[in-house]
């Protein structure tokens, strides 16, 4: 990657092992050593039924985060070093971090494997980029270590946070966002799911609410989108800004773009050859959500065990319509649109 040319540089062994698979002996006991801090930071506002999976949100730095991933940030406080040929996924939980996932990851190892048996019909991409926080909630701070540079990894810290750790300036930032009411939505199914029910997690309304104060996972989710949206203007060639909306409008032209970013832009012969639209089809939700290992399998996390399946559900823009009123959706769009005033981003 940081050579800059034309080859993808990834080199993962065949048959593809997750960096988990590799090196299960590096996963250490998960810390706690943090937890008496954390519990003096500011819980979120009380409701009757549970908001989150399994733990509260805390507000740390002007951040609502839920206790266990706080675990992980302060761990990464501690033992986390970047490098220069890193390669962070950033985005709001829920902003098509999934999606992304699969791009870059398909991206990089192009040429590692025939596409018709990429690891990508095998592995969830969750498993093929680690989420940095959970690893470093979950004991997997020696895993982060032993990732082959140049290392992807996802994050959903706001830049704010994120900056606290990337020391060096060459390192890669991929934001991708999303119309915040169909993030909303999409993140209220998914609690649904993990929580194994809709009477076991807050009513659709109780959610609105408090993600209209910027209380959710990782919000207020208008503060995530300027703070990297202010940086990818200051540095453009290292922080790309993406919006999940226009990648469905023109996948391919997205792939390219992600790839040029990447310092492993497609070859004129790649192009003719159809590769780039390959690749957009193999990372489609309609080509992921069929695979068997995203209909069965799990996914290890700070939460428990959380199915591939939930990761995928419509993949759509708009679906907020069918779950909120106009005046819902425009109260949201007003507090967003007082936000953003200025910045020069619309919803
Ligand atoms: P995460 O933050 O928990 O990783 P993330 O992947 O960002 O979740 O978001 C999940 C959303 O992306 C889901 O949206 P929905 O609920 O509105 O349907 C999911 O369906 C969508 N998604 C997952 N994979 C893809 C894909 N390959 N293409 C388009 N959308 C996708």
């Amino acid at each position: 990657m940081a050579s800059h040319d034309n080859k993808p540089h990834a080199d993962f062994p065949i048959p593809y092992k997750t960096i988990e698979e590799a090196n299960s002996h590096l996963i250490e006991k998960p810390t706690e050593e943090h937890d008496a801090v954390i519990a003096t930071f500011p819980l979120q506002p009380f409701i009757e039924r549970p908001f989150t999976f399994t733990h509260p949100f805390r507000l740390y730095k002007g951040v609502w985060i839920s206790e266990l991933l706080l675990r992980g940030i302060l761990e990464m406080q501690q033992r986390f070093k970047s490098r220069p040929t890193d390669i962070y996924l950033a985005s709001s939980p829920k902003s098509g971090t999934t999606w992304l996932k699969a791009m870059i990851f398909a991206t990089l190892t192009r040429t590692s494997y025939p596409l018709s048996q990429h690891p990508l019909h095998t592995h969830n991409p969750h498993q093929c980029v680690p989420h940095m926080e959970r690893k470093f909630a979950t004991g997997q701070s020696q895993i982060m270590e032993v990732i082959p540079s140049p290392r992807v990894v996802s994050t959903h810290m706001p830049y704010s946070l994120l900056s606290e750790f990337i020391t060096d300036s060459d390192c890669r930032i991929v934001y991708v966002w999303r119309d915040p009411k169909d993030v909303l939505v999409s993140l209220w199914f998914f609690v649904q799911k993990i929580m194994g029910g809709a009477d076991k997690v807050a009513t659709f309304d109780q959610f609105y609410d408090l993600f209209c104060q910027g209380v959710h996972s990782f919000g207020p989710i208008w503060n995530h989108v300027l703070g990297y949206w202010e940086e990818s203007k200051r540095r453009p060639e290292k922080v790309l800004f993406l919006k999940y909306e226009h990648i469905l409008q023109d996948p391919v032209k997205h792939a390219k773009q992600l790839a040029h970013f990447m310092g492993c832009p497609y070859t004129e012969a790649e192009e003719n050859d159809g590769v780039v639209e390959q690749i957009v089809e193999l990372c489609s939700i309609k080509t992921l959500k069929d695979l068997d290992v995203n209909k069965g399998g799990n996914r290890a996390t700070s939460d428990g065990p959380i199915s591939h399946a939930h990761y995928f559900r419509k993949g759509k823009a708009g679906d907020w319509k069918s779950h909120m009123t106009q005046e819902m959706a425009e109260r949201l769009n007003a507090i967003i649109g007082e936000k953003f005033k200025g910045s020069g981003l619309q919803i």
